[in-house]
């Protein structure tokens, strides 16, 4: 027999949105006639607008074309990876730096690879879960200890440290993983503080994984939608994006990620030639119809919908705010982004969960799922029908003023 794979067995709890999920089904199994509304995972439920859509259906279309058909297409359609230089890097990456992919989150598996299982990991607490669970899978931690994973370093982000972590805490040699707009927690770093993080990366000879995939929920001007806009972020970061959150891809499965050149590893050899190779090796590409409509979505008319549709989420995520303000619950997030991170001191974050589903027949998920920095906090998402969103508001408002929060 062969033994079970111990990074596997490593791994403390299920993977934390199917828990969330399951929970949601026992609630539902014992109180039958409740109307749960789903404010929990972060997934998109409006429909893809026109332009974006026709993008899609012409893809399919031509591939019933002997003019149009084509196979596969490893690293991605060419017209594609210029038109995000173009749109969102103002053409600073050539479009072998460029690699299409099926998702922001399976990329981010993917490039564990790269670096193999002895590399160092630091990541923000609270963070998306697949960062410190895929490093666990990839053979970087050595167990769970109190509250975390040996061998992976917590960088927490609190209300202490403006959501922000000290860099201090960053080992040399790490690998570090930095999401913003951040999930759970919905700050968004600036400039200053990016640049922080990218001289500290300089510094001690680690490399960024960048997560950007809420970059267009950003409305404040000042700050950074890429981590490009730091001068020498090209010798020290990855960037992974998505379709997924502003075009509406959740399902179609479309992102990309950017690796510089000018990206070396200690013995000086090329990340990005290390990257080609393992991409080729075991990944055949994004499907062909998600890159036709990716390609209609970075044209004026689909920047526009994305625009739109970015809005939308961002005016559910003002109705989540002033609710949780009218109930004096302290909060950040949801003004360029698409998250409410909600603070109850002193609490259980599993058990406010489980409360709020209790009184309110609201999911949202809990903050101690995203870290051991998440504990006290719950996350509200702005993903949702706006009819949903306004009936989860007036329920929280009307159910919680009545009957408060536990203490
Ligand atoms: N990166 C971040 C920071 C995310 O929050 C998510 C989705 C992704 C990447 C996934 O992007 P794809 O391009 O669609 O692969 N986070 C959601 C969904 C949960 C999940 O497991 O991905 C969330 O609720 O946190």
């Amino acid at each position: 027999m062969i033994n079970r794979n111990p990074n596997i067995a490593n791994l403390k709890a299920g993977y934390l949105f199917p828990e969330i999920a399951k929970r949601r089904r026992e609630y539902a199994a014992s109180h039958p006639d409740a109307k749960i509304i789903s404010l929990g995972v972060g997934n998109t439920t409006e429909p893809v607008l026109p332009h974006i859509n026709a993008g899609l259906i012409e893809g399919a279309r031509r591939l019933g074309t002997a003019e149009g058909y084509s196979g596969y297409q490893d690293e991605g359609l060419p017209e594609l990876r210029e038109k995000i230089s173009s749109v969102f890097y103002n053409g600073k990456f050539e479009i072998d730096e460029i690699f299409i992919s099926d998702g922001a989150k399976c990329d981010i598996g993917r490039l564990q690879i790269l670096f193999g299982s002895g590399t160092k990991i630091a990541a923000q607490d609270p963070s998306y879960p697949v960062y410190v669970d895929g490093s666990v899978l990839a053979g970087a931690a050595q167990g769970w200890e109190g509250t975390g994973y040996a061998g992976i370093t917590y960088l927490p982000c609190t209300a202490d440290n403006n959501f922000f972590p000290d860099t201090d805490l960053i080992p040399n040699d790490s690998l570090i993983y930095f999401c913003s707009p951040n999930n759970p927690t919905g700050a968004v770093a600036d400039r200053g503080q990016l640049a922080a993080l990218v001289e500290t990366a300089v510094k001690k000879d680690c490399i960024i994984i960048f997560d950007a995939a809420y970059s267009e929920f950003i409305r404040d001007s000042s700050l950074p939608k890429t981590i490009y806009e730091i001068d020498r972020a090209d010798q020290c970061a990855i960037e992974v994006n998505s379709f997924s959150k502003p075009a509406g891809f959740t399902g179609v499965r479309l992102g990309w990620s950017i690796v510089p050149k000018a990206l070396k590893f200690a013995g000086g050899e090329s990340v990005n030639a290390d990257w080609n190779r393992i991409a080729g090796t075991i990944f055949n590409g994004a499907s062909n119809i998600a890159q036709a409509g990716g390609l209609a979505a970075l044209d004026d008319e689909g920047l526009k919908e994305i625009r739109e549709l970015t809005d939308f989420y961002l005016g559910n995520a003002k109705l989540i705010r002033d609710s949780l303000k009218k109930l004096k619950i302290q909060c950040i997030g949801g003004d360029n982004s698409p998250y409410i991170w909600a603070y109850f001191p002193g609490r259980d974050s599993w058990e406010v969960f489980a409360e709020i589903l209790e009184k309110c027949q609201v999911v949202t998920t809990p903050g101690a799922g995203f870290g051991p920095a998440g504990q006290g906090y719950i996350r509200f998402s702005a993903f949702g029908h706006r009819a949903d969103v306004e009936e989860a508001c007036r329920r929280l408002i009307v159910l919680m003023q009545k009957n408060p929060f536990r203490q």
